[in-house]
């Protein structure tokens, strides 16, 4: 194990904890960007620092048909490759597949597909994955699963959890780097609490340093989103950490949070700061709007980031669509505003205001009650 996961405090099922990693000392509940060839777009690794991202996430998919996880490895792995100091987390491979080529097909060797660089036949296996991430270099590396979609039902559901289990053991076999990368396991089972609960404990029994609770964030309804999560995190250890995958929206954070998650990824934030869209306290804010054109107030009055102490909702209006400056100056507001979100979460648990916090939040979320 290459972690630490003390917890800090705690209000019912929250927790707020410090994660030491290889790399960086995280305090959690912590929300991770979302890189894809090596870079979060538009943002330099200093202004990931000065906004204050602890972990990064990269993909191993991306990562390994460009540039090479060989290369990168010959390079002295991702973190000098791209000049990040800090804390990164691999995704396996196999969900960005299955999500980006309708093509990938699955079968218990692992996910086939054709390399969208040359067209060719691939295969991704559990093995295979590890040894990519382990040429990758990050602090935690992620399990190959069998992903499904959550709106469907039937025995595929079954069939994928059980090759999550069976693929788990092939992946701990393949680690080669078990004191210098931490690998989580990841829960599926849809929306099934029978799968879930033995997807868990089949995980649990592995003693992996930190779980993730998979298979989410795709469409379902919130209800049943909010207890899956509920349901894994109850039955998850408590002196480890866990991670729901691909959230989220800054209301799937705090809700998570009080159910007792501690880590999330979204690319959520980055992409909608490309279509113009800023995060601020009252949901969000459309720089395209017109009565943006004239609108001489910063993006959020009480944000504190470069963006807001420097720019107007009018100056950025008028980039919008126009020039990159205006979606890499929205996505460093957007971040900073998810790593204030991650701060607050924290030090409302560990000085115990959770309740305050969260009523705060609500009410300018939703100020009319509904
Ligand atoms: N598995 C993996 N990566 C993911 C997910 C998953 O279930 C999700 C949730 N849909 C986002 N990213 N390996
Ligand atoms: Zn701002």
């Amino acid at each position: 194990m290459a972690l630490r996961f003390e917890v800090l405090g705690r209000f019912n099922r929250a927790r707020a904890a410090q994660l030491t990693l290889p790399h960086f000392v995280c305090q959690t509940p912590l929300f991770m960007p979302v890189g894809t060839q090596g870079t979060i777009k538009g943002l330099t690794t200093n202004q990931l620092e000065e906004i204050g991202c602890q972990i990064i996430l990269g993909n191993t998919y991306h990562l390994a048909l460009r540039p090479t996880s060989e290369l990168i490895d010959e390079l002295g792995g991702l973190h000098k490759f791209m000049n990040w100091p800090r804390a990164m987390l691999t995704d396996s491979g196999g969900f960005q597949m299955v999500s980006l080529l309708h093509l990938a097909d699955i079968t218990e060797k692992g996910v086939t597909f054709q390399s969208p660089v040359d067209g060719k036949p691939m295969l991704l296996t559990p093995e295979e994955s590890i040894e990519i991430q382990n040429r990758i270099g990050a602090d935690i590396i992620m399990a190959l699963d069998d992903v499904v979609r959550t709106t469907i039902t039937g025995p595929r559901i079954e069939e994928a959890m059980y090759r999550t289990l069976r693929w788990i053991d092939r992946c701990i076999a393949a680690h080669k780097r078990p004191h210098e990368q931490n690998l989580f396991g990841i829960v599926q089972g849809g929306l099934d609490p029978v799968l879930r609960d033995i997807c868990v404990r089949g995980l649990v029994d592995r003693n992996l340093p930190g779980y993730a609770i998979g298979g989410l964030a795709g469409g379902e309804d919130k209800d049943s989103f909010w207890r899956v999560v509920a349901q894994c995190t109850a039955a998850l250890p408590e002196d480890k950490p866990r991670y729901v995958m691909g959230v989220g929206y800054p209301l799937d954070i705090v809700v998570c949070s009080a159910l007792g998650a501690d880590m999330y990824d979204c690319v959520y934030p980055t992409r909608t700061a490309r279509f113009g869209t800023a995060l601020v306290p009252e949901g969000v804010l459309k720089l395209k709007h017109r009565a943006m054109a004239d609108d001489t107030r910063p993006i959020d009055p009480t944000c504190a980031c470069m963006v807001c102490k420097n720019y107007t909702r009018a100056y950025i209006h008028s980039l919008v669509t126009k020039d990159a400056m205006g979606s890499q100056l929205l996505s460093y507001h957007n971040l900073y505003y998810m790593m204030q979100l991650s701060r607050n979460l924290h030090s409302s648990i560990v000085r115990g205001r959770f309740p305050e916090f969260v009523c705060n939040f609500l009410q300018k979320m939703f100020p009319k009650g509904d």
